[in-house]
């Protein structure tokens, strides 16, 4: 019993001594825990003769319980003291004023698109939209793509359930659809993003497109001319000029690409024009016949151009950006010089 007292003495005092729960919990399992200090002691119960051996229990579990509550005691002083000290070094004052958040502003695609669009608009042309998720008769098939066209690669098309479905490539889709539910004289822009599987500084996996077509009765290259002519002045100023050399388009014939005098040495011939003075901008030319007849227009009566434009190339010709990826990096330090 004598024994008994010191350990529980013992135990009080060293209770009070721990600072942290981590050393509680140790000093829990040393003087309670099943191989502790008073699971020892009590083997000695049963070498007393067994008349004095309920008292003894009853003072084994006395003790027990005394220690038990010293610790948790402790327990819940040392939790109150680790909360106060947290509280203390998370000081959070609420009445400090946020960081103040400017004034938003349009993306500098999506100003150039706007701009793009108002043109047109301007000019009597309709905005039409349409989905990104297509199939391969209105992305390629009605557009006069041949069956073998480089451009139905698999790397350059995001095919999707198992080729069932694709992510269009361009937005003549739209437009097919229009002439689909619409009979000529007609006068669409179809602005959107397209997709294709290329990565680099000058290519995005995504971007954005304004497509535009006129149809109606005798259009020849020479509305083309002078529809692209109004376009660029309003969008360059007067002073700029254009090309047109001859390219290939599946869904043109005869089809063109235009170039635009060089916006940063006029002309004269630099670093981004490549010593050229021109800037290529957009691809153009007169509607096929066999688009007419794939939605079923009469090409002896009907006739069209058209024209397709990169929306981010032209943000980074007017910019100065040299790495596409920037456009979509969304890094608000590159958003904010617009
Ligand atoms: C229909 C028929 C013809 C749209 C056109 C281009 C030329 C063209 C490219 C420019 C850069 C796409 O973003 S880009 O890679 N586009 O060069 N697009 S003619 O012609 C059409 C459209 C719809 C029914």
């Amino acid at each position: 019993m004598e024994d008994l007292k010191a350990l529980e003495l013992g135990a009080i005092e060293e209770i009070g001594a721990v600072s942290t729960g981590e050393e509680l919990e140790k000093l829990r399992v040393r003087l309670l825990g099943k191989k502790g200090d008073i699971t020892s002691l009590m083997k000695g119960i049963s070498k007393l003769p067994p008349d004095e051996r309920p008292k003894a229990g009853a003072e084994f579990n006395k003790v027990k319980v005394s220690i038990s509550s010293a610790i948790e005691k402790k327990s819940a002083a040392i939790k109150a003291q680790e909360l106060s000290a947290r509280l203390n070094d998370e000081i959070f004052d609420i009445t400090i004023s946020g960081k103040p958040y400017g004034p938003g502003h349009f993306h500098p695609s999506c100003d150039i698109m706007d701009e793009f669009i108002d043109i047109f608009v301007g000019l009597g042309f309709c905005v039409e939209e349409g989905p990104e998720v297509e199939t391969d008769e209105y992305n390629f098939q009605r557009l006069n793509f041949p069956d073998d066209h480089p451009a139905r690669d698999m790397q350059d098309t995001f095919y999707l359930q198992n080729g069932k479905r694709l992510l269009r490539t361009h937005t003549s889709t739209v437009q097919v659809h229009t002439m689909l539910k619409k009979k000529p004289p007609l006068a669409v822009i179809a602005p959107g993003r397209v997709y294709r599987l290329d990565s680099d500084i000058t290519h995005s996996p995504v971007f954005h497109q304004v497509e535009g077509f006129l149809i109606d009765k005798n259009v020849t290259f020479a509305h083309l001319k002078g529809t692209l002519e109004l376009f660029v002045h309003r969008l360059y100023g007067k002073n700029t000029k254009l090309r047109f050399r001859p390219s290939f388009f599946p869904f043109t014939e005869p089809s063109a690409e235009m170039d635009i005098s060089c916006q940063l040495c006029g002309g004269k011939g630099c670093r981004l024009c490549k010593g050229t003075g021109w800037i290529e901008i957009l691809g153009a030319g007169m509607i096929d016949p066999n688009v007419f007849k794939a939605v079923g227009y009469d090409p002896e009566e009907w006739t069209g151009f058209a024209f397709g434009c990169g929306i981010e190339r032209v943000a980074m010709l007017k910019y100065s950006i040299d790495d596409i990826r920037l456009l979509f990096g969304n890094d608000k330090r590159f958003l904010s010089q617009f």
